[in-house]
């Protein structure tokens, strides 16, 4: 398998701190990961373009030739492989909670953290638009809220004893706007603890370039 990636990229990220995951589990998944520089434009590239029309990363080509082009559907296929060393563990409705944590996360946070980086300090130069940065800060502030909740009963992890999707999916998007040098967590102390527990692990320390 391949995955097509780019470093410090929320979405890529996710991926390439699962399979760093698994593998810290004992997985051997056998990916080749390959950059598609996206600040040279490779993405849109009739290259990339063929695995993925719509040109974004990550992309993960599967052995026989065809293509997932969704984070979250790769992370759920690599799953099924070596499976007795997945990540999800438990039974049907503790894996569907872990699941559910995970869109939480993303849907409540990470994507407002993506188009907050955009709207204050965009890497892609994007004009700054202030109204619209606001919005999305008072959205974070009711996730930031949730996660400390979470987090209130001294657990290390979003899911309780054990590193899950969830974890990923924030640790994502934290790495992106310390890319950015925009600071989405301040004033919330749990989630910034949480932050340094997960900034220490392996699989962090191989993937996080920020
Ligand atoms: N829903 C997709 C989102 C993928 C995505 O938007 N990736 C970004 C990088 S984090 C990208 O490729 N952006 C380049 C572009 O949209 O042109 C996933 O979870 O994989």
């Amino acid at each position: 398998m391949k995955l097509y990636m780019v470093p410090a990229a929320p979405n890529p990220t996710k991926v390439m701190l699962y399979i760093a995951e698994r593998e810290a589990l004992g997985s051997a998944l056998s990916i080749e990961q390959v950059v598609v520089n996206t600040l040279k434009g490779r993405h849109r590239e009739p290259e990339h373009l063929a695995r993925n029309p719509f040109g974004t990363l990550p992309v993960l080509e599967l052995n026989d030739g065809r293509f997932l082009l969704e984070s979250l559907s790769i992370i759920r296929y690599l799953e099924t492989v070596q499976a007795d060393t997945a990540l999800v563990q438990g039974d049907p409705a503790e894996q569907a909670l872990a699941y559910d944590l995970e869109r939480t996360v993303e849907l409540r946070f990470a994507n407002h953290v993506g188009r907050y980086v955009h709207a204050t300090n965009s890497p892609l130069g994007l004009p700054a638009d202030p109204e619209l940065a606001a919005e999305l800060r008072s959205a974070m502030t009711q996730a930031l809220e949730y996660l400390q909740t979470l987090l209130a009963d001294g657990r290390d992890w979003l899911g309780g004893e054990r590193v899950s999707i969830a974890d990923i999916t924030l640790q994502s998007a934290l790495q992106f706007a310390r890319f950015a040098k925009v600071d989405v967590i301040d004033g919330y102390e749990s989630v910034q603890q949480w932050d340094g527990r997960y900034r220490e692990r392996s699989a962090a320390q191989q993937v996080l370039r920020f």
